[in-house]
């Protein structure tokens, strides 16, 4: 057992016209159905942007480059706390090749009519407020 949680890091990834994209989990069951902002886990000694770049690529398919982080982390599963960056969408079109079923890019004023996942919803307020 250790005290030091893992770290989900997570994209507000933004596309040039200024949408947001949300990512709908297809597991586990518990989770499916409901929306977050797309990324994973942080591998053993691995620097946290960098798996954020490897999470969208794996995940989505695409290039991306992580501009600022979101200030604030949030609790997850137990041993576990989500962290967010603004995100720009370098090359590629999302595609939901792992663990997701289907992707928005939402306008600013669609941003609240997904089902969030309860803990990406004060990560996604906050990524708003330093937009
Ligand atoms: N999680 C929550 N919000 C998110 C992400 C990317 C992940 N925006 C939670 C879901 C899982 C755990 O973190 O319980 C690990 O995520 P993943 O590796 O299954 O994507
Ligand atoms: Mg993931």
């Amino acid at each position: 057992m250790t005290d030091i949680p893992v770290v989900v890091v997570a994209a507000a990834l933004y596309d040039s016209a200024g949408r947001l994209l949300a990512a709908r989990r297809s597991a586990p069951p518990e989770l499916a159905g409901r929306w977050e902002l797309p990324g994973g886990k942080v591998e053993p000694g691995e620097p946290p942007e960098r798996a954020l770049v490897r999470e969208l690529r794996e995940e989505l398919g695409v290039a991306a480059e992580p501009v600022a982080r979101v200030p604030g982390e949030w609790p997850l599963k137990p041993g576990y706390v989500l962290r967010v960056w603004r995100t720009r969408l370098l090359s590629g079109e999302p595609e939901p090749l792992e663990d997701h079923d289907a992707l928005r890019w939402l306008e600013p004023d669609e941003v609240w009519s997904v089902d969030w996942l309860d803990q990406d919803v004060p990560a996604v307020a906050a990524a708003l407020e330093e937009a």
